[in-house]
Formats: structure tokens, C-alpha cells, sequence
């Protein structure tokens, strides 16, 4: 059977499953880009997580849980529980379990409850989005196969050897052809393997950089080339051979997603693409685009809506009767832990998920739904041209016909249509527009810059217990390690504005002076890193700062 993952992962893989005495098969099937079909290593733990994972629906009531095994009554005992809330004020978000299409009916049905807020603004590409949006009009990548096109290709923060394992693989095969590949990046991640260059940037300088070579050819004025190179840290002879290269033309820019969440993340967007724009790389300049972008959206409008770095503050505030989470799981991955967890004490919470988390930790309703293995959808990728549509696999209960039961039950209308019934939509093209572009500094602050990344080994918060073991670490520059005495192995902490989070340092060349970086969204040995970074909009309004805050290291 044709299936792919809808994962929060740019890379969208075709899948094939199949159904064996013991369980289920998945092998990967063939892009046009990569002739190599392949699941990433994150696959099985989405299976194991998800598949008939023994978890049931439950409900707390005074304190006592009770379990419901059997679908039709969970629905039924939820339908009877968001009926006592019909009038009262809920508070509704969506996060990124699965980026199909299909999730949307959480959206349809939620938004019919007279007072129900939803949520504006989000924690993952909504500032390079924003970026996109003013320069061009649109969010639109190239074709992948436009690399080929390429001499040389940068890749500004993207790791792709973890984030986007296809477009590594894409990139290896690239680089055996004879492209060359500079890879810019404050932590030498593994996509630094593959780097013909591998240059070390300070953070929330990439805008900089951008400007300075856009100066340094004469492309731009009015600004003080030696002190932006000096600025972002990257020394003469790398800024020569960035600009040689650059200069030559046929050079492709790859935006990572690490750049955007910085406190002057749309700005450093907007200097890459004038980059690319004015030195005549337009159709090789890459970002994202949207997973949803082929087809028109259900219509939905709530009662009015709260931002994204407003989430917690209003549960905590108790400005909710209901808070309502579908697929995401707040209280380990967005920022200011502590104040989540008074938010979500405070509020009485409905959790629609595949697992336990620690956001369900709080609630008093639990839907457990199949996830995507149950889900019949249809999606784009983020990074590459392609999409696919899928049938159910599995027979647990789904999120839209959770949704579409629910509605029956209550009142309320769904209609759950199939791909084809989904009017689908026009694609425009990307136009420059962009005269005046300010430069924005980077933030002055004392101690370290926080920086958090994904792990090659799960996504976001989803881990299998025990996954966080050894990964509790904080990588810490040796020269800054040896000012405060910190050795590999020695326990520290790190302390933001809103709490802290202790872990296990590990001392190394590979990350920039005065910067360091924890795994994100996993339990640390105490707290998690999100307990340190606190709520703060970056410079487009709408995406969260969740890199680059400043924090104090303290050896334990
Ligand atoms: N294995 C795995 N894959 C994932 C995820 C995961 O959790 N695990 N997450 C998924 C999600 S939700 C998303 S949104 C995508 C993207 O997920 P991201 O993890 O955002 O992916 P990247 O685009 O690789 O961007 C991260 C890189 O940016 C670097 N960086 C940070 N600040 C700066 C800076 O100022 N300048 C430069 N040049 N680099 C900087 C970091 O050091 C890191 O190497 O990937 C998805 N893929
Ligand atoms: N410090 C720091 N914080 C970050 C980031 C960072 O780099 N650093 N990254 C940010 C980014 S890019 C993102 S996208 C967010 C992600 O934050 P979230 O959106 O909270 O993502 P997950 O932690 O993956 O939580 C998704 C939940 O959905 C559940 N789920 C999976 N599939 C399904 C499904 O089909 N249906 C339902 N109902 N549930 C499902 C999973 O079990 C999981 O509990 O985190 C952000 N937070
Ligand atoms: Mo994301």
C-alpha cells in the first residue's frame, strides 16, 4: 500500500507498507531527485510510538481516571465532556503531529464553539515565511533539481544531515558530480561532513554576512564592510572565498530553519535573498514552502484568537474555562516551561494525541487517536515540488473521523472530503519587490546565546522512553569551558530569565566562543531547555525567539 509520513520533516517521504503476520513492513520508495528510496532512522520510532501503542482514551474525573478502550465510547464520554463547555470560553491549538491536509477538521470543528479563541503566529517557520512573503509575494521554493544547475551551493544552517536526511543524500550525490558545498553553521553539525568549506558564523549574523557581500561587490552602500565581517566572526580569508564564489555566479543559497528564530531572523532572511536576488541566483535561493499550498483551505474563523507568545500567559492568567490541544505538546516544546505547566494546572485541559506527553501529563481529557498510520491524507513537501495521498493503514480512529463523529454527535457540521473534491490552487511566481532593507544587529546581552537543535534521532518531542538518556548535554566551546573551569562530563546549569535546566557539558572546538547548545524539546536532567527561553516575538511579529537568548552557565 502507498503511504507517506506527515511528519513536521521538509523531506515528505513516499513509503511503501506492508501488512505481515507480525505487524507492518515500511521501505522507501524512489524521488525523481533520489533514485535511492529510503525511510529515515526516525520511521521505526514513529511506528513503535503510534501503532496499537496499548494507549486508550481516558478521563479524569475528582481525581479518579477512567479508561475508555472502546472508541465509540470515548467519543461518546467526549462528546458529553465538550457539551459542558458548549458556551464557556475555550481556548484552541493545533501543532505540527502531522502536517497532512486532513488535520484541518480539528480547525472546522472547534471554530463552530460560539466562544472559542484560536491561535495566531507559531514556533516554527513563520518568521522565514514572513521574509519570503514581503521580498516576494510569495513562499515558494525552486525546483530541487535546479541545484544541478549549480556550481557551488551554501547552506546556510541547514543541517540537512538531520533535518532533511533526502535532501542530504541529494546533496551527497550533488557533491560526487563536482559541486561545491559551504556549509555556515555556529555548531559544526555532522552536515558539516559533507562541506567543502565548513565556516564557523556567530549567531544571528547571517543578515550581516549577507549585507557585507552585497557591499563588498558593490551591489550595496552605506554600511562599514570591516566591522560587519567582523561582527559575524567569519574570518578574511573565508569572507574571500565566499565572495569569490559567490562572484562567479551559479551559486545556490539553502536557508536553513535555525536562522529564522533568532530576535533578527527576518531580517537575516531578507539580506540572503537580496543576496541571491542581486548577484543573479533567484531561481537556485531555497527556504520552504507551504505542505498545504496545493489545495484551498477549509473555511475557519474563531471568535478571535490569541498569539503564540500569549498561549501561556492567558491560561495562567485562567483567561480560559478550556484549553484545548490537539497534536502538540506546548508544555515541553514552547518557551517559558514553568509558566505552561501554571497555565495548564489552572485550566481544564483536552488533550487529542497518539502518546502520552507532558502536556497530557495535565489533562483531564484524553483522546487517543491512531496518528498518521490510521490517517488517510494527502500532503506537499516543505522543501521539495512533490506530494502524495494516502489511504488508512491501520484501524485505529483518526483525527477526522474523531472529528466528524464528534460533530454528528454535537450538532456541528463536517464534511471530510478526499483529495480530489479539494479545489486545488493556482501557484504564483516569485517577483522582488523589496527596496529599502534595514540591517538589524543581533541583541547585546550578557552571558551565553542558547542555541537548540534537532537530534538525528527523534522529532520535536517525540521520543520513546528512555531516548533522552546521554543526549542531556550542553556543548560548550573549550576556551569558554576552561575560563569556568568546566570539564566533559560535569554537570552544569543553564539559567535564562524564566528557570533553567540542568545537563551533562561537553566540551568542544566545534561550537562558536560564547555560545551554547543543548538538544531541543527532550526531559533534561532537570527542567528542559524551554524552562530558559522565555516568550519573545521575532522581528517579523509572528515566529517565537527560541535561539539566541542569553543565559547564564554555571558548573555544579
Ligand atoms: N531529526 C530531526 N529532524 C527534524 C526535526 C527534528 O526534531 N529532528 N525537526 C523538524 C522540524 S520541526 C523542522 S521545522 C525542520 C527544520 O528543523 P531545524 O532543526 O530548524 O533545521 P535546520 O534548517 O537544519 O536548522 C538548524 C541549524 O541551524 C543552526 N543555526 C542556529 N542559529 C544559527 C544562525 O544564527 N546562523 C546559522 N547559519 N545557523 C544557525 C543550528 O546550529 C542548526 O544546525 O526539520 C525537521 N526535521
Ligand atoms: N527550544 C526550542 N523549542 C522548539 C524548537 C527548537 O528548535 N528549539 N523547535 C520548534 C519547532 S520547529 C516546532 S515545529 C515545534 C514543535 O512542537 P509541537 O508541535 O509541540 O511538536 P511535537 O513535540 O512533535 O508534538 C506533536 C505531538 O503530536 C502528536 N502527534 C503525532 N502525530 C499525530 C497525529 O497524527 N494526530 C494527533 N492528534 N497527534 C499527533 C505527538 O505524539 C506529539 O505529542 O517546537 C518548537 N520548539
Ligand atoms: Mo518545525
Amino acid at each position: 500500500m502507498n503511504f507517506f509520513c506527515s511528519k513536521d520533516c521538509p523531506d515528505l517521504c513516499g513509503v511503501k507498507a506492508t501488512v505481515t503476520s507480525d505487524g507492518y513492513k515500511f521501505s522507501g520508495v524512489q524521488e525523481k531527485w533520489s533514485p535511492t528510496g529510503f525511510v529515515c532512522s526516525k520511521f521505526k520510532v514513529f511506528a513503535e510510538r503510534e501503532i496499537n501503542n496499548g494507549l486508550t482514551s481516558w478521563q479524569v474525573i475528582d481525581n479518579v481516571k477512567t479508561e475508555y478502550p472502546d472508541n465509540g465510547t470515548a467519543i461518546e464520554k467526549m462528546a458529553e465532556f465538550l457539551n459542558e463547555f458548549k458556551d464557556k470560553k475555550i481556548l484552541y491549538m493545533r501543532g505540527s503531529g502531522s502536517l497532512a491536509y486532513n488535520m484541518c477538521y480539528w480547525d472546522v470543528f472547534f471554530s463552530q464553539f460560539p466562544d472559542c479563541a484560536g491561535t495566531t503566529g507559531g514556533p516554527c517557520d513563520e518568521t522565514g515565511g514572513d521574509a519570503h512573503e514581503e521580498d516576494f509575494g510569495v513562499l515558494l521554493n525552486p525546483p530541487a533539481s535546479n541545484l544541478e544547475k549549480a556550481r557551488t551551493i551554501i547552506l546556510y544552517g541547514k543541517n540537512a544531515a538531520v533535518s532533511s536526511q533526502h535532501l542530504y543524500a541529494y546533496l551527497k550525490d550533488m557533491k560526487k558530480k563536482g559541486r561545491k558545498i559551504i556549509y555556515i553553521d555556529p555548531v559544526k553539525t555532522k552536515t558539516s561532513k559533507i562541506a567543502d568549506k565548513y565556516i564557523a558564523i556567530n549567531p544571528s549574523c547571517d543578515g550581516i554576512l549577507a549585507c557585507a557581500l552585497l557591499c563588498a561587490m558593490g551591489l550595496e552602500s552605506g554600511h562599514d564592510i570591516n566591522s560587519l565581517i567582523s561582527k559575524t566572526g567569519v574570518s578574511s580569508a573565508d569572507f574571500e572565498l565566499l565572495l569569490s564564489e559567490i562572484s562567479a555566479g551559479q551559486c545556490a543559497h539553502i536557508q536553513g530553519f535555525g536562522i529564522q528564530r533568532h530576535a533578527n531572523g527576518m531580517n537575516a532572511y531578507q539580506w540572503i535573498n537580496r543576496l541571491a536576488v542581486k548577484t543573479g541566483s533567484e531561481d537556485m535561493l531555497y527556504y520552504s514552502h507551504s505542505s498545504k499550498r496545493l489545495w484551498t483551505k477549509q473555511k475557519t474563523t474563531f471568535k478571535n484568537y490569541i498569539h503564540v507568545d500569549k498561549i501561556a500567559e492567558s491560561l495562567a492568567d485562567g483567561n480560559f474555562d478550556l484549553f484545548v490541544n490537539a497534536a502538540a505538546n506546548p508544555a515541553m516544546t514552547y518557551p517559558d516551561t514553568n509558566l505552561w505547566t501554571r497555565g495548564l494546572s489552572r485550566t481544564k485541559t483536552l488533550v487529542i494525541d497518539t502518546n502520552n506527553t507532558e502536556t497530557s501529563a495535565h489533562a483531564d481529557f484524553f483522546l487517543k487517536v491512531g496518528g498518521m498510520f490510521s490517517q488517510a491524507d494527502f500532503m506537499g513537501s516543505y522543501f521539495f515540488p512533490h506530494s502524495y495521498t494516502r489511504e488508512k493503514l491501520t484501524d485505529e480512529i483518526s483525527d477526522s473521523e474523531a472529528a466528524a463523529m464528534l460533530a454528528a454527535r454535537l450538532g456541528l457540521k463536517i464534511e471530510v472530503k478526499a483529495e480530489a473534491e479539494v479545489p486545488r490552487k493556482e501557484q504564483e511566481n516569485r517577483k522582488y519587490k523589496t527596496a529599502e532593507l534595514p540591517l538589524i544587529m543581533p541583541e547585546e546581552g550578557e552571558g551565553f546565546k542558547l542555541l537548540t537543535s534537532s537530534h538525528h534521532s527523534y522529532l520535536n518531542s517525540q521520543i520513546l522512553p528512555g531516548m533522552e538518556k546521554g543526549r542531556q548535554v550542553v556543548f560548550i566551546n573549550e576556551k569558554d569551558a576552561e575560563e569556568l573551569g568546566i570539564k566533559t562530563g560535569d554537570d552544569v546549569r543553564v539559567c535564562g530569565k524564566t528557570g533553567g535546566y540542568k545537563a551533562e557539558a561537553v566540551v568542544t572546538e566545534g561550537i562558536v566562543r560564547q555560545t551554547i547548545m543543548s538538544w531541543k524539546s527532550i526531559p533534561m536532567k532537570d527542567g528542559c531547555v524551554n524552562s530558559a527561553i522565555r516568550n519573545k516575538l521575532t522581528d517579523s511579529g509572528n515566529g517565537l525567539v527560541l535561539y539566541g537568548q542569553y543565559v547564564e552557565v554555571k558548573k555544579i
